[in-house]
């Protein structure tokens, strides 16, 4: 079998999406998502000008090869617009393989460890009211854990709240263009560390009296605190028995977690924004974290995110795997597959894709009773409808950033 063809194709039904697709001369189809939020036409570019001409005529069964060819032949490594690219590579090969191999992708990788995997949706709302009206909607939904993320007093417009600002109750802008929002620029959020540290205590404890100590509860700190801060937080969130604190502080410093970790037991998640197994090499070997939230999408592939989830395994730390909006269908149906067959999976985020982007990636998912499975068709299950896609043309989209109220630029 060679790859005969590969396509780059960009669409934005309710956000933008990058997804390559490899065929065979045998007619077989792989689909990977490179979606990099904000920055999706560099990972566009890298793959059309440097990646396609390498794949063509090449055997598609040679994952591990092709994976350390585009790796260690550019000679230039890591980074999130490289690893985003080789991402979509790798998961379009093992979609080839399950096809031709007539199985779904969790069987290659071992078959399933389990029913399902436990998933996690965003409950939000500026005032505690909308936060449980939100819970609430969520545990109607099927949810079985639930991410808590709230307005704080005096701020305007922060991370991980849905419909905020002027296009509030607008139908048309869903949480899923939201943290992107269209636009020539970027929005601007604000932010007070002190004032979200003297918050959140007391919301995470109206809603343990209201939905009780059982729901597993998640938060996200969004890299926003200095170590000092993250480990009161930690401390003072320890009697509402977090499933994890995430990102509480800034990814780079890594050392920043062993400060966090004398003093708190609330579980943390880290890796989000990681592109390899050397982001995690030093944290998981030190213990410093319970969850690895790489994505297969922003991790390389299926391929390099197994290694560091068995790695990961060795010390008893679980897969958090990253699910938000802005992961493609394609990259969600990879997390799928690859955390049911490891033995490791902890959880599994997801936000749930609007009805426009499921009628561009048809599906084979289900979600029932809380947990999520990838189905059984060959390879990763998603089909891509080019003609739907086609009717969405890539939409200007970035982040948005943060300013301290004097000025100063903030992590966001
Ligand atoms: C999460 C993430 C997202 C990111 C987004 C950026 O935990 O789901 O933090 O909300 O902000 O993926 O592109
Ligand atoms: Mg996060």
């Amino acid at each position: 079998m060679r790859i005969d063809k590969a396509e780059v194709i960009v669409t934005s039904p309710d956000r933008n999406f990058v997804t390559l697709r490899l065929t065979t001369d045998e007619g077989h189809v792989g689909l990977g998502d490179a979606t990099l939020n904000g920055r999706e036409l560099a990972v566009v570019a890298y793959l059309k000008e440097h990646v396609v001409p390498l794949l063509l005529g090449r055997d598609p069964a040679a994952i591990e090869d092709i994976w350390q060819f585009l790796y260690r032949g550019a000679y230039w490594r890591r980074g999130p617009v490289t690893m985003a690219a080789i991402a979509a590579v790798d998961m379009a090969l093992w979609d080839i393989k399950g096809k031709a191999a007539g199985m779904p992708v969790y069987q290659l990788l071992g078959g399933a460890s389990r029913k399902g995997l436990l998933a996690y949706g965003h409950a939000s709302g500026k005032t505690t009211d909308e936060l449980f009206d939100s819970v609430r909607a969520h545990l109607e939904q099927g949810y079985r854990a639930i991410r808590i993320q709230t307005g704080v007093p005096g701020l305007k417009a922060i991370y991980g709240i849905a419909s905020q600002g002027a296009d509030a109750g607008d139908a048309d802008v869903r949480y899923d263009h939201e943290p992107a929002r269209r636009g020539a620029l970027p929005v601007e959020e604000d932010w007070d560390t002190r004032a979200y540290l003297r918050h959140l205590p007391g919301v995470f404890e109206a809603v343990r009296n209201e939905f009780g100590p059982e729901i597993p509860l998640l938060h996200d700190g969004h890299h926003r605190m200095t170590p000092i801060q993250a480990a009161k937080l930690g401390r003072s969130l320890e009697p509402y028995d977090l499933f994890w604190l995430e990102d509480c502080t800034p990814a780079e410093n890594q050392e920043a977690l062993r400060l966090v970790r004398q003093h708190t037991t609330t579980p943390l998640a880290i890796g989000e924004i990681f592109n390899t197994v050397w982001d995690f090499k030093d944290i998981i070997r030190e213990q410093l974290i319970d969850y690895v939230r790489g994505a297969v999408t922003h991790m390389g592939g299926i391929s390099p995110l197994k290694k560091t989830l068995d790695y990961a395994a060795m010390y008893q730390i679980k897969s958090g795997m990253h699910g938000p909006t802005d992961i493609s269908p394609v990259g969600m149906a990879a997390a799928m597959h690859l955390g049911l067959a490891i033995h490791n999976f902890g959880i599994q985020e997801y936000m749930q894709h609007g009805a426009r982007t499921n009628e561009v990636f048809q599906q084979s998912f289900t979600w029932a009773d809380g947990m999520l499975h990838p189905g059984d068709q060959p390879g990763l299950g998603v089909t891509l409808d080019v003609d739907e896609a086609g009717k969405y043309p890539y939409a200007q989209a970035y982040l948005p950033y943060n300013r301290l109220h004097d000025g100063t630029m903030h992590d966001w």
